[in-house]
């Protein structure tokens, strides 16, 4: 029987091209690959590393024991006082905290370079920033202060699809431009024409997953297991119920479970006594639930490699769940390993201001800032929010990290997928 190691090695002779970049993101699909059961030997815990610097690549390679910078007072300032003031919604604290630190990080480098650059017209930025708690009704409070209290010409936020779905109607209402920076769940843009977002959507990433599954891991069966209590993770779970069928692999099993649920084990046992066995499991879920099922996976001997999709782009997955997502193929927006000179500049820059590497959510965020900069000076005006949002309709040919950036005509990112793989504790790329 083909282990591990043996596996992955003709993975990746045949079908990976070794590079070292950023985990992107995650769900989970454990698998049992054609007749051949992948073993996990258990293997010892790395030490904890800051979240960024467990990505093993080059330029990120360089940031490990590196003195952190000292930010400028400025760009930590979230109350900065600018001329142009957009309210920015993440989450600071709650289930998607991980994601949301990322994302201040992101905006606040975009910040002090647009501001040291001259900010746009000769006006600066301000980003007011406030958390949304991960919460749908905290997120909708933010957005009606921005609105109403400081009277905000843009917002860019919030972090999670369910946020959004509760507060992007707001902003919409009030016509005011909302630049979603991590939202990937479905209807999101739909919501209005007011409502942007600069990350690829699940309806867009998965399907490339999904074919990666069937043309290179021979993935035939599956069973699947979704967070029901969070927009993000069954919307994931629809387009992915989608994406099998459309490549022929079958249904055997369907788990719901809810994001904080403290343990998996019930949910895992049902799907191990399944016969036939699944070759794949599909979970969609935030970073913390699938961190523990994929550890949890292990502990019960199950014994198969994680396939993942838009969830979790932070390396945080290695730091939470170490040995156990070796193997873990996932689907993205973003790599720290695209050479083009916009996005060395920015990883190069990020690293040099946080002294960590920048994960797919700070890259997302960085952009956002930009978007809506070049926008403002092609509408001529910092407070006519209709030219504003008829000037981000019109975005083109934009270089950011995420590439040369447009909206298509749904108002939503439109960008390739990238697809990686962990292995060693390294990222590689899935061509
Ligand atoms: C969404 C997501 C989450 C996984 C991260 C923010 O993509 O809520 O749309």
């Amino acid at each position: 029987m083909e282990d591990q190691g043996e596996r992955m090695m003709r993975v990746s002779k045949s079908h990976i091209h070794l590079t070292f970049g950023l985990l992107l993101t995650t769900l989970l699909i454990m698998t049992t690959v054609g007749n051949s059961t992948l073993s996990y030997a258990a293997q010892a815990t790395p030490a904890a590393t800051e979240m960024g610097t467990a990505a093993g690549n080059g330029a990120c390679d360089a940031a490990v024991g590196m003195t952190p910078a000292t930010p400028a007072a400025d760009i930590l300032s979230g109350a900065a006082t600018g001329d142009i003031k957009v309210g920015v919604a993440i989450a600071l604290s709650g289930a998607a905290k991980a994601y949301g630190e990322s994302q201040r990080k992101g905006l606040l480098l975009a910040q002090n370079e647009i501001n040291k650059a001259g900010g746009v017209d000769g006006k600066t930025i301000a980003l007011l920033i406030k958390d949304t708690a991960s919460d749908k009704a905290q997120a909708a409070t933010v957005f009606q202060n921005f609105i109403q209290q400081d009277k905000v010409l843009a917002i860019l936020g919030p972090t999670l699809s369910a946020e959004a779905a509760a507060a992007d109607p707001l902003a919409q209402q009030a016509s005011v431009p909302v630049i979603g920076m991590s939202n990937t769940g479905n209807g999101i843009t739909e919501i209005g024409n007011f409502v942007f977002r600069d990350s690829l959507s699940e309806a867009d990433a998965i399907p490339n997953t999904v074919a990666v599954m069937k043309s290179k891991l021979n993935i035939n069966n599956v069973a699947v297991m979704y967070a029901q209590d969070d927009k993000f993770s069954s919307d994931s779970y629809q387009v992915f119920k989608t994406a099998l069928a459309k490549n022929g692999i079958n249904y055997l099993d369907t788990e719901v479970f809810n994001t904080a649920d403290p343990a998996f084990d019930s949910y895992l046992t049902k799907i191990q006594g399944l016969s036939p066995a699944p070759d794949a499991i599909v979970v969609t879920s935030l970073l913390g639930a699938a961190s523990k099922i994929i550890v949890k996976a292990r502990d019960l001997g199950l014994n198969q490699q994680i396939i993942g999709g838009n969830g979790f782009n932070t390396p945080l997955l290695i730091t939470l769940a170490s040995k156990a997502a070796e193997g873990t193929i996932f689907g993205g927006a973003w790599s720290s390993r695209n050479t083009d000179p916009v996005n060395t500049a920015f990883v190069q820059a990020y690293i040099a201001q946080w002294a960590q590497a920048p994960d797919q959510f700070s890259a997302q965020a960085y952009t956002a800032p930009k978007i809506l900069a070049d926008a403002i000076h092609r509408a001529g005006s910092a407070t006519d929010s209709k030219a504003l949002r008829d000037a981000l309709a019109a975005t083109k040919d934009l270089p950011t990290p995420l590439g040369s950036f447009a909206f298509d005509p749904g108002r939503n990112a439109k960008q390739q997928t990238y697809i990686q793989m962990i292995q060693g504790g390294k990222f590689v790329l899935v061509k």
